[in-house]
């Protein structure tokens, strides 16, 4: 948000009808139209050619796998990962000149979208304590910066490391050694706004935090169940993985508060005959539930299934799976027996003929496969929503066979390996005693702090640098305000970045920004042209390796600037050759083998075409709990409690925008243009607030007598259920209260905030 907002500064809104196609030619358009902008033609092509084919490097846009064998030689890409790719290979630079015309006041006046548009940072920059500008500054001094700070510290849990998912494998790995050799656990992580719900969720019921299908499994499913995601946008090469569910015979649900245009259809870019003829109807069922009521959904609907199941034994679940691979059924079926489906029905604001439907088509399905993203991560009851997801898919043994299985959608292009690789606030001890072994140290133990904990910390004055590897941590953070305070307390603020962002701005006595090379850039080191490796949603590890020359010659790779900061930081104290590791990756890779499970010859497999699985335990119904079987739940409903004159407001992502980047002011498919700092209302609330369309209003949200703002936000009328609305991310985030976090994942509660609409005079 800038500094000063005023209603002269918000743009001409447009409404439109909604887009009730994704993709097709319209998706190719806007694709040419971003390459064209912002692109250097031959750049456009050569790097368009490269992304997502093997040996070519992984797109930065999301973390959807590509095909295993053929990948289609027009492209394994949509409208979205073009976008990135244009934001990252843009031609347009952010020079220290740049920085010289604007001051921090001037840079905190521009919107995201402006910030963003400035182009790639060329030159490390520096901001002194109480300078007005950023200006240039060696990498060496910037690195003595950078470890007199840390080093000037009572303890070193007093320093905050950050990572953003798209950190590569070697990235994060070094990463995570370093601040574990500098003695600290606190290592935050985007993932803990993200899918942490489903890590909690997941590897306590089926004992591995991850997904348990591969992209075969969805194109040989039965039934998919797509919950709480909006593909369209954030995923747009699952809609091909859809369209080929549905040719094989498959079938699709979609539950959404929203009616997403991926659910109506899709006309796949890369087959044109497609085109021609209309495209693909997606869901054959559409469940528009209220706003973090999918538990008391999926409850009605289980207690439907168990009824029939009881009338002909055998005819539902799968006795057998449930028998051999399962623990807790009974406890799940009496928690069924003592629900009352019709009130579970009203709460989630299906009827019950759609649910009979639903039911229906869940009992007649063999091979189920759950879908869904942050519209079940980032609520207070998280945790045990994604768990209700489980005990479907357990009554039915829709988990480790072919065509079935969960699959958590997610978000950053590397979010999963990061984790896999060590970046966690949570040492485990077996990975603490392989550091110990490999690296002849003794690792800190203690919990570090993960995002909201971290800001509780600078804000509390607990914590006083902050190091941020990628992100934009203050618009992507909940409570902006509060957040901000946090930052700007500590002595010194640190983002490796490609791009100048809000955080940027809003920084501590000291800030340094550290620029790096992007994906898809060369990055040459000592040893010749080095790549990094990804982990995708499907657990495949990939080599990625880029193809244009970097934005400035004096980027330097994220590996190279996190050894800088190693060296300088610790010196003589550190076990790791850190040159080594530089010259070639592959003594990092040897490094993640060493220590991590799963990484066996990853040198020799991750240069095979494809890459390689990492060992999953649930898709080959091996369960690592504490009993060794999946977990049926059992757990309570949660009662949304709005006082009078609230609404609960979720936040979600645009068309036209990566998180915090903002590639445009459109949000094509939802006819929304122009602007976005909207909020999407029914039409029957605005009646009754005496509200119109375009109508100015203020938005607040009050926790525990303690109220926050989010000024100027024109009203949408549009088809979501009663008593709910939706804003976009990041503007609405100074409403998200940091002292309300999912039970068991600490994920801020992005998508269920209480909030007021009080109309401008
Ligand atoms: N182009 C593009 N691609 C991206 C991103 C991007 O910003 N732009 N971001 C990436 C990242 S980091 C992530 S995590 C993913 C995010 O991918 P999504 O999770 O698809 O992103 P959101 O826009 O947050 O959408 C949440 C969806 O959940 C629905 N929803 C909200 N609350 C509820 C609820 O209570 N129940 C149900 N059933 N549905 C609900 C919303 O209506 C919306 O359709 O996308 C990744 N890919
Ligand atoms: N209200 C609300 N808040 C949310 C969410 C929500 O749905 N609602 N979603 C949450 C989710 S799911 C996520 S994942 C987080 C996202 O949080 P972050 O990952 O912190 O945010 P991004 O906007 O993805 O980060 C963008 C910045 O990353 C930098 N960057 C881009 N590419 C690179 C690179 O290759 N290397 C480096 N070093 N830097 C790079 C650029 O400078 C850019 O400005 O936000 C969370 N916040
Ligand atoms: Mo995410």
């Amino acid at each position: 948000m800038p500094n000063e907002l005023t209603p002269e500064r918000l743009s001409d809104l447009r409404l439109q009808e909604r887009s009730e196609n994704t993709a097709g030619l319209t998706a190719l358009r806007y694709s040419a139209i971003h390459v064209n902008e912002y692109m250097h033609y031959g750049d456009g092509l050569k790097t368009l050619a490269k992304l997502n084919q093997k040996g070519g490097f992984d797109c930065p846009g999301c973390a959807w796998p590509d095909p295993d064998g053929h990948r289609t030689p027009m492209a394994e890409y949509c409208e979205n990962g073009v976008k990135a790719i244009a934001e990252e290979a843009t031609k347009r630079r952010a020079t220290p000149e740049f920085f010289a015309e604007h001051s921090i006041d001037a840079l905190g006046e521009l919107t995201d979208y402006e910030l963003g548009k400035s182009g790639r940072i060329t030159h490390p920059m520096h901001l002194r304590p109480g300078a007005q500008h950023y200006t240039p500054i060696s990498w060496e001094d910037a690195f003595q910066i950078i470890g007199r700070h840390l080093n000037a510290l009572s303890s070193p849990d007093e320093a905050i490391f950050y990572t953003s998912g798209r950190a590569s494998n070697e990235a994060a790995f070094l990463y995570q050694l370093f601040v574990r050799q500098y003695g600290t656990n606190n290592l935050p992580d985007c993932s803990n706004m993200c899918h942490e719900s489903t890590g909690t969720a997941l590897s306590e019921s089926l004992g591995l935090g991850k997904g348990s299908v591969t992209l075969q499994d969805i194109h040989d499913a039965d039934l998919i169940i797509c919950v709480g995601q909006n593909p369209g946008t954030n995923h747009p090469r699952m809609l091909t993985a859809l369209e080929k569910c549905k040719e094989n015979g498959g079938k699709i649900i979609g539950i959404n508060p929203l009616p997403e245009a991926f659910l109506h259809k899709f006309t796949n870019p890369q087959r044109p005959l497609k085109i021609a003829t209309g495209g693909t109807a997606i869901s054959d069922l559409f469940l528009q539930v209220k706003i973090n009521e999918d538990l008391a959904l999926i409850r009605a609907i289980c207690k439907m299934l168990l009824d029939r199941e009881r009338a002909t034994p055998g005819s539902v679940f799968d006795r057998e799976f449930i028998e051999e691979y399962t623990a807790g059924y009974d406890a799940w079926t009496t928690m069924l027996d003592a629900t009352d489906a019709a009130q579970c029905l009203r709460k989630s604001g299906i009827n019950a003929e759609e649910a009979g439907r639903a039911a229906e088509l869940i009992a007649t399905s063999e091979r189920i496969v759950i879908c869904y993203a942050m519209g079940l991560t980032q609520h207070e009851n998280s945790v045990d929503v994604i768990k209700e997801m489980v005990n479907l898919l357990l009554c039915k043994g829709s988990i480790g066979k072919q065509g079935a299985g969960i699959c958590p959608v997610r978000g950053h292009s590397n979010v999963q390996g990061d984790r896999t690789v060590g970046v966690w606030e949570i040492l485990k001890p077996a990975f603490a005693e392989s550091l110990r072994k490999e690296f002849n140290f003794e690792p800190p133990m203690e919990k570090g702090h993960d995002t909201v904990d971290s800001i509780k910390a600078m804000t509390e004055g607990r914590a006083r640098v902050f190091f941020a590897l990628g992100g934009n941590f203050l618009s992507a953070t909940p409570d902006t305000v509060y957040t901000a305070e946090g930052l700007r307390q500590c002595s010194l603020t640190v983002h490796i970045s490609t791009k100048p962002n809000r955080s940027h701005v809003v920084h501590g006595k000291e800030a340094l920004i550290l620029p790096c090379l992007g994906r898809t850039e060369v990055d040459q080191q000592e040893e010749g042209e080095q790549f990094v490796s990804c982990e995708n949603s499907m657990g495949v590890v990939q080599m990625s390796k880029g193809v244009l020359n970097p934005a400035s010659e004096q980027l330097r790779s994220e590996c190279a600037i996190i050894a800088g900061v190693a060296r300088a930081t610790l010196g003589d104290r550190s076990t790791v050759n850190w040159e080594r590791m530089i010259a070639n990756y592959d003594h990092i890779r040897d490094a993640i083998e060493a220590t991590v499970p799963g990484f066996e010859r990853y040198n020799e497999r991750v240069r095979e075409p494809g890459g390689f699985y990492l060992p999953n335990g649930p898709r080959n119904r091996q369960f690592d709990t504490a009993d060794g079987k999946a977990q049926f739940n059992v757990s309570t409903m949660q009662h949304q409690d709005l006082a009078a004159g609230e609404y609960l407001m979720m936040t979600v992502r645009s068309h036209d925008q990566y998180n915090t980047t903002i590639y445009g002011m459109d949000d094509r498919y939802r006819g929304i243009l122009q602007e976005r700092r909207v909020v999407m209302m029914n039409a029957d609330d605005m009646a009754e607030a005496g509200l119109k369309a375009t109508d100015l209003v203020d938005l607040s949200s009050e926790y525990d007598g303690e109220v926050r703002e989010a000024p100027l936000f024109q009203v949408v009328p549009y088809p979501i259920p009663r008593g709910n609305v939706a804003t976009y991310f990041p503007e609405a985030n100074p409403l998200v209260p940091i002292t309300r976090t999912a039970r068991g994942s600490n994920t801020p509660i992005s998508k269920s905030v209480r909030i007021r609409i009080t109309p401008r005079k």
